[in-house]
């Protein structure tokens, strides 16, 4: 399988995130990305080529203008109020009040900001920047006729919805691709999310289009982040009405239950007609991730991968979440050489 991947996304290197009322170094980091990239490379997975570049274009069909501008230079304006620390949102418009987007910078972090974990650093636009140009040629490789491709996108993408980061994301990757596939020609498009968390920004993007089904294996937003969103009740609004499809599921679960939903998933998916089927690949369901609690094992990826493959559509993995880092390697290529030699 063809993997996409560029060391840009080292610029990605926050020194903070906001985790138990303390800030610690990031689960997500740049040895996520490295350790990946080791293992493809020490499998023989496929040839790696570098991204094009695709402007700002193609982003601007999923997010917000004013939100692009905002994370472009929100790392300049922060680091011109003279604060020692890194830019972390302090305020929000909670309820009953406006929302207005206000000059200083720290009322845009709260207006922008879906999460307080995540800390803008430098580098962090430059490393999106990079993620997204990745999942862009990952998807025209597939236009191209590959028929399955890797895009390893770091900073991760899932979480950010139109004008909102958070969640360790900033531009949301597998959306962006999903909506390229969109704009050349094609009539249905899968978003298969089995990252641990939902992907709430990706779920909102789509929310109310038919053209673009989002299905998400997550743990239960009661238990998990991103907690506000990612309901079963959740199934989508007018020409989307029934095209949302979420399997939130509870603390320890396992390869069982787990495996059940996916082949709900799956023959939601071949319902839907999709012809083209965009994974956002996350591996924190293994059962040591730091931050989350499902109990697969690093069999169960391989397994998955080839369940995947069985639908038998042009496939693009784009890389999420995944955090227990001396086994990201090995259970993301897992993943990708269940769905090579299964299907
Ligand atoms: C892309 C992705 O996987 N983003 C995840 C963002 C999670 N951020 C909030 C983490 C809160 C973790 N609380 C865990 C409690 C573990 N005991
Ligand atoms: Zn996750």
């Amino acid at each position: 399988m063809l993997t996409i991947y560029s060391d840009a996304h080292k610029l990605r290197d926050s020194r903070t995130e906001l985790y138990g009322g303390e800030l610690v170094y990031p689960h997500e980091r740049p040895t996520r990305a490295q350790f990946i990239l080791d293992r493809i490379l020490k499998t023989g997975l496929g040839e790696v080529r570098g991204p094009n570049e695709y402007g700002t274009v193609p982003i601007l069909r999923v997010h917000d203008a004013g939100f692009v501008a905002f994370l472009e230079t929100a790392w300049d304006e922060w680091s011109k109020t003279g604060y020692n620390g890194e830019a972390i949102p302090t305020c929000w418009p909670a309820r009953r009040m406006a929302l207005k987007i206000p000059h200083h910078i720290e009322g845009k972090l709260g207006y922008y900001a879906l999460a307080s974990e995540t800390s803008i650093s430098p580098g962090t636009w430059e490393a999106a920047l990079a993620a997204v140009n990745v999942a862009l040629t990952g998807a025209e490789s597939i236009e191209a006729g590959e028929h399955a491709v890797f895009s390893l996108c770091r900073p991760p993408g899932h979480h950010a919805a139109m004008d909102m980061y958070g969640g360790y994301c900033f531009l949301n990757n597998a959306a962006i691709s999903a909506q390229y596939f969109i704009d050349r020609g094609a009539a249905r498009v899968a978003v298969l999310d089995v990252d641990f968390h939902h992907g709430n920004g990706s779920q909102d993007i789509f929310y109310q289009r038919g053209d673009v089904a989002y299905l998400s294996l997550h743990g239960d937003p009661l238990d998990a982040f991103p907690h506000f969103l990612g309901y079963a009740d959740e199934t989508g609004m007018g020409e989307g009405e029934g095209f949302n499809f979420n399997y939130p599921m509870k603390p320890g679960t396992g390869y069982d239950l787990w495996g059940n939903a996916l082949n709900d998933a799956l023959e939601n998916i071949r319902k839907f007609g999709a012809e083209v089927l965009v994974v956002s690949l996350g591996v924190d369901t293994f059962a040591t991730d730091p931050i989350s609690f499902f109990k697969l094992k690093s069999d169960d990826f391989t397994t998955y991968g080839a369940a995947i493959a069985s639908l038998g559509l042009p496939t693009h993995f784009v890389m999420e979440g995944g955090y227990d880092i001396d086994e990201i390697g090995l259970n993301t290529v897992n993943v990708l050489q269940g769905f090579e030699n299964g299907g």
